[in-house]
């Protein structure tokens, strides 16, 4: 089909009648509707659509860098302006599958000279979308990567917004450059929240969004392996408020989303040659 902007995307439906939509550019999920027909994913009213800039929301695709530690590449890596290829869709009884595909080209090997193979796959079901970004090294030499599942979920007012879950993980709380243990059964956001909550242990973690009164809206289960061995997962946790939201974020567009990102952030992970990774988020909205 035909995106915003004229931009190719992919189009999934499910005989539930959910449906996901998937931009080639990025391999950007910019739509996860349930059965009921509600949008479960937030874009920005402002997002830029010109095949060059990343969407300003959906689920942005992170790789190789997480932020922008140094100059050498733009903030976040290559992956979320790469044009992708689809390999593969898929139409089962139980779901509906897409299959994307990036390799180095010449534009990613200006910027982090290494040879690799991103797969981006999206599982559709009746009650549930679940997306996984697989990393090959398919160079002669090891290289060291992050990789991260940059989700908005769509939410009715970040300042009702509660996440539960994360109790006990050590994150980077960005907004005073503090280190802290969260001790909290649930964390609100109730200003400007930029997060970095480190895995503890491997294996797939529930992550629930929801209200402060109690309602869950999403449950977020976040993986991440290496070679087949399960590593913790980390999770961000971000919303700019007005006083950090970027041009294509025009006020009071924040409000409307939280992110819940997950991610192999917390150090940068080496990957042989001939190996590969896995981060993975389902999404099971209740
Ligand atoms: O989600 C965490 C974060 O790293 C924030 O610090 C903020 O920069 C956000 O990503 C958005 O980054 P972007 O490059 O998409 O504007």
């Amino acid at each position: 089909s035909k995106g915003q902007g004229g931009l190719d995307t992919v189009v999934l439906r499910h005989v539930s009648g959910a449906s996901a939509e998937i931009y080639l550019f990025g391999a950007t999920l910019c739509s996860y509707k349930t059965s009921d027909g509600a949008e479960r994913i937030f874009v920005s009213p402002g997002a830029i659509y010109d095949g060059k800039k990343a969407i300003r929301g959906g689920v942005p695709l992170v790789f190789p860098q997480f932020g922008q530690p140094d100059k050498a590449m733009a903030q976040h890596g290559v992956a979320r302006t790469a044009m992708w290829t689809l390999k593969s869709v898929s139409d089962g009884v139980d779901a509906s599958c897409a299959t994307f595909s990036l390799s180095d080209n010449d534009d990613t090997r200006k910027v982090w000279d290494h040879a690799f193979a991103l797969e981006f796959t999206v599982v559709l079901s009746a009650v549930s979308l679940k997306m996984c970004l697989r990393v090959t090294n398919t160079g002669s030499a090891p290289f060291n990567f992050q990789a991260l599942l940059h989700t908005y979920f769509k939410i009715p007012d970040i300042g009702e917004c509660a996440v539960r879950g994360l109790a006990g993980r050590s994150y980077s709380d960005k907004v005073d450059n503090t280190t802290k243990t969260e001790g909290a059964p649930h964390i609100e956001l109730p200003s400007f929240t930029d997060r970095v909550y480190l895995g503890a242990e491997p294996g797939a973690k529930d992550v629930l969004v929801g209200s402060k009164a109690g309602t869950c809206s999403v449950v977020a289960v976040n993986e991440a392996s290496v070679v087949g061995q399960a590593v913790p997962c980390d999770v961000v946790v971000w919303n700019p408020y007005e006083e950090k939201s970027p041009g294509d974020l025009p006020p009071p567009a924040f409000k409307e989303f939280v992110c819940v990102e997950p991610g192999m952030v917390g150090k940068f992970y080496e990957l042989a040659p001939g190996s590969s990774a896995e981060l993975s988020q389902k999404i099971i909205p209740s």
